[in-house]
C-alpha cells in the first residue's frame, strides 16, 4: 500500500511497529477518543468498548468528574515525592479507608505493584507476628493466576508466554488448584510455614472462571483457623465491577489485605493501592517500602472523584443487575448456538466460550468482526471471548450490544 493510500490508523501501527517493543499483539484499530461506553478510531469510526481497558474504565471513558480531578489537581500540586507531607494524601486515606471499612491504605502506583507491596506486607507480617523462622515464608497461590508482570509475579505463574526466558525465579511460593477448598485445606494443614493465601475472587485472564458459591468464604475461614492472611487481588473485580463493591463482597467476607488497582483511577491515572487494618500495616515502618509517586496529591484527587463517582452513580447496583441482563440475553441465543457453548461472569465481568481448540483463530476472527460492526473486544486465552463494557452502559446500549455480538456470532456458526 502507498504510504498516499495508507490510512491514518496504518501509519499510526506502523509507527508503533517500527518504534515500538512488540510486547503486545493490539486487535488493528487505533483509538483516538473516548466519551462514557464509546471510543472512536482515527477514522471517525464509533465504537462501544468492550473491554475498558481490562476494567480500568469502569466509570467510563474521560468521566468530567475525574478529568475535572486530574485538571485541577495537576495545576495546583502535581507530585512532592514522599520526602515531604502534602495536604491531599491524607484526606484520601482516610477517604479510602472509610469507604472499603480498613484502618490504614499504603499507596502505589500499578496493579503489579500493589499486589508485590502486599506479598512483602504479608511476609513481613509472618515473620514478625506470626513468628515463621526468616526467609522461610510460603504464599499459596492459584493455577492459572495472573497477578501482574513482575519477576516475582511471573515466578509463580503457569503461563510460559509469561514466564519462560525471565529466570532466575523468586521462591517461596505454592501452587494449588483454583475453586479447590479441600486443595487449600491440606496445604494448610500440613505446612506451618504459610504466611498467606492470595487469590483473585474471580479469575479475569484464565478466563473469567468464576469459583463455587461459598469457596472464598471458606477459603477466608480456613485462613483464619490457620492463622495465614487472606490475601484478596481486587485488581479486575474490584470498583463494582462483578455487581458489588468488591467481588469479596458477594460472599460478605473481608479480606486481611486488600489489592486494588485499575479503576480505582477510573482510567485516568495509574493508581493502586493496598489496605489492611493496624495490626498487619503496623510492621511496616519508614524505609521498609515506597515509591516516587506512591500516594501523590493527582492520584489522592483522582481517586476521590473515582470512588464518588462509583457511589453517586450506584454503579455496582448497575453493573448486577445489566450484567444479570446481558447473561441471560446471550443465553438465549447460546441455546441456539453451535459455535459457543457457555456465557459466564458476575456482574459486567463476563465472558463466551467458543467450541473450538485454544490455540484456534475463532476468537480473534470474531473480534475482528465484532470491531467491523462497531465492538471492541478481545479474547483472553485463545477460545474465550472477554465482554467488559463500562458501568455506567444503560440498559439501551447493553441490549443494542446484545444484538451486535449476536449477529456477528452468527456469522460464523456453520
Ligand atoms: C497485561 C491480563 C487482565 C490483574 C490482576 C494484577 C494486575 C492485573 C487480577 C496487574 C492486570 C491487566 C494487565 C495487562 C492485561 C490485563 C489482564 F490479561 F493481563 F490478565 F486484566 F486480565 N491483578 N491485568 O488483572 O495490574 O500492573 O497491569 O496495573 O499485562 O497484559 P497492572
Amino acid at each position: 500500500m502507498s504510504v498516499a493510500e495508507k490510512t491514518q490508523s496504518q501509519k499510526a501501527i506502523d509507527l508503533e511497529n517500527n518504534y515500538g517493543a512488540h510486547n503486545y499483539h493490539p486487535l488493528p484499530v487505533v483509538l483516538a477518543r473516548g466519551e462514557g461506553v464509546y471510543v472512536w478510531d482515527v477514522e471517525g469510526k464509533k465504537y462501544y468498548d468492550f473491554l475498558s481497558a481490562y476494567s480500568a474504565v469502569n466509570q467510563g471513558h474521560c468521566h468530567p468528574k475525574i478529568v475535572n480531578a486530574v485538571k485541577s489537581q495537576s495545576e495546583t500540586l502535581a507530585l512532592t515525592s514522599r520526602a515531604f507531607h502534602n495536604d491531599m494524601l491524607g484526606k484520601y486515606e482516610r477517604f479510602a479507608c472509610e469507604y472499603f471499612g480498613y484502618n490504614k491504605l499504603l499507596p502505589m502506583n500499578t496493579g503489579a505493584e500493589a499486589v508485590e507491596t502486599a506479598l512483602k506486607l504479608c511476609r513481613k507480617w509472618a515473620y514478625e507476628k506470626k513468628g515463621i523462622s526468616e526467609n522461610q515464608a510460603e504464599i499459596v497461590v492459584c493455577e492459572n493466576n495472573f497477578h501482574g508482570r513482575t519477576t516475582t509475579i511471573i515466578s509463580f505463574s503457569n503461563d510460559p508466554v509469561a514466564r519462560k526466558n525471565f529466570g532466575p525465579y523468586t521462591n517461596g511460593f505454592i501452587k494449588i488448584e483454583y475453586n479447590n477448598i479441600e486443595a487449600l485445606e491440606a496445604i494448610l494443614a500440613s505446612n506451618s510455614n504459610i504466611a498467606g493465601f492470595l487469590v483473585e475472587p474471580i479469575q479475569g485472564e484464565a478466563g473469567v472462571y468464576v469459583p463455587s458459591e461459598g469457596y472464598l468464604s471458606k477459603a477466608r475461614a480456613l485462613c483464619k483457623k490457620h492463622n495465614v492472611l487472606f490475601i484478596a487481588d481486587e485488581v479486575q473485580t474490584g470498583i463494582a465491577r462483578t455487581g458489588k463493591l468488591l467481588a469479596i463482597d458477594h460472599e460478605n467476607i473481608k479480606a486481611d489485605i486488600l489489592i486494588l488497582g485499575k479503576a480505582l483511577s477510573g482510567g485516568a491515572y495509574p493508581i493502586s493501592a493496598v489496605l489492611a487494618d493496624d495490626h498487619i500495616m503496623d510492621v511496616i515502618k519508614p524505609g521498609n517500602h515506597g515509591s516516587t509517586f506512591g500516594g501523590n496529591p493527582v492520584a489522592a484527587a483522582v481517586a476521590m472523584a473515582a470512588l464518588e463517582v462509583v457511589r453517586d452513580e450506584k454503579l455496582a447496583a448497575n453493573a448486577d443487575r445489566l450484567g444479570g441482563l446481558f447473561r441471560s440475553e446471550l443465553g438465549k441465543y447460546i441455546e441456539t448456538s453451535n459455535l459457543t457453548s457457555q456465557v459466564r461472569g458476575k456482574g459486567l465481568l463476563n465472558a463466551i466460550v467458543i467450541n473450538d481448540s485454544e490455540d484456534s483463530d475463532t476468537a480473534w476472527n470474531i473480534c475482528l468482526r465484532l470491531r467491523d460492526n462497531g465492538l471492541l473486544a478481545k479474547p483472553t486465552h485463545g477460545n474465550i471471548i472477554r465482554f467488559a463494557p463500562p458501568l455506567v452502559i444503560n440498559e439501551e446500549q447493553l441490549l443494542d450490544c446484545v444484538r451486535i455480538i449476536t449477529e456477528t456470532l452468527i456469522e460464523f456458526e456453520d
